[in-house]
């Protein structure tokens, strides 16, 4: 019998769902993915795997889970070794904090990109844009400070810790608003944009 593909349940248009895309790709899984959420709604059977009526979920052999990072660093785990998955408990922590800062950052640009993406434009609260931009103007700042250092967000080598804010770089350098430059965000971003698995797991229309 054979062993049941790696899976990945939900809509390529979101940010969480394509993090893991993303790194299935990078790791060169074999795997399946499948349209749930938004448009698409919940059947019972998913909301059984996953209560939180949320995207993305894995099924691997015997493992379910989700939230996003926590399948990422899953699947470095079990699936990169030592070159995904630094043994050095310092260097993984490096690198594993940006995973987490993305979810500062993505509050911040929620309302930019929901604007951008969804909402008809004349029912835009460009006073809210305006304080969103500036805020991932603050939180990208000093990003652009640590990348002016390092290479990757994940350090000497692009890794997990780049991934997440990969896929947010994607959605700010494609919003069509004014916004600030960031020298070393854009020379990174621009390196990513060269990676196969981004270019077809993210670099998608914004919907
Ligand atoms: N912290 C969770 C957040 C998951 C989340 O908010 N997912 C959004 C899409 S990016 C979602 O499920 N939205 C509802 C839907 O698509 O119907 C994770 O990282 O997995």
């Amino acid at each position: 019998m054979t062993a049941p593909a790696f899976t990945i349940w939900g809509r390529l248009n979101s940010h969480n769902v394509k993090k893991v895309a993303w790194f299935a790709e990078e790791l060169g899984l074999a795997y399946v993915r499948h349209d749930v959420g938004r448009q698409f709604g919940f059947s019972e059977d998913y909301l059984a795997k996953n209560p939180n009526r949320l995207i993305p979920t894995i099924e691997d052999g015997k493992v379910v889970l989700w939230e996003s990072n926590a399948i990422l660093r899953y699947m470095a785990a079990e699936y990169g070794g030592e070159r995904w998955f630094a043994r050095d408990p310092i260097d993984r922590a490096l690198a594993d904090r940006w995973m987490d800062w993305q979810f500062t950052y993505a509050a911040a640009q929620g309302v930019p990109f929901l604007s951008h993406a969804r909402i008809p434009r004349q029912d835009w609260d460009h006073d809210a844009i305006a304080r969103g931009i500036d805020e991932c103007a603050r939180h990208l700042a000093v990003m652009d400070k640590y990348l002016g250092e390092k290479p990757w967000l994940s350090g000497g080598q692009f890794g997990i810790g780049d991934i997440p804010m990969g896929v947010y770089a994607y959605t700010w350098f494609s919003l069509a608003f004014e916004k600030p430059e960031f020298p070393a965000v854009a020379d990174w971003y621009a390196r990513i944009r060269q990676r196969p698995g981004f270019a077809s797991q993210v670099m998608i229309p914004l919907t």
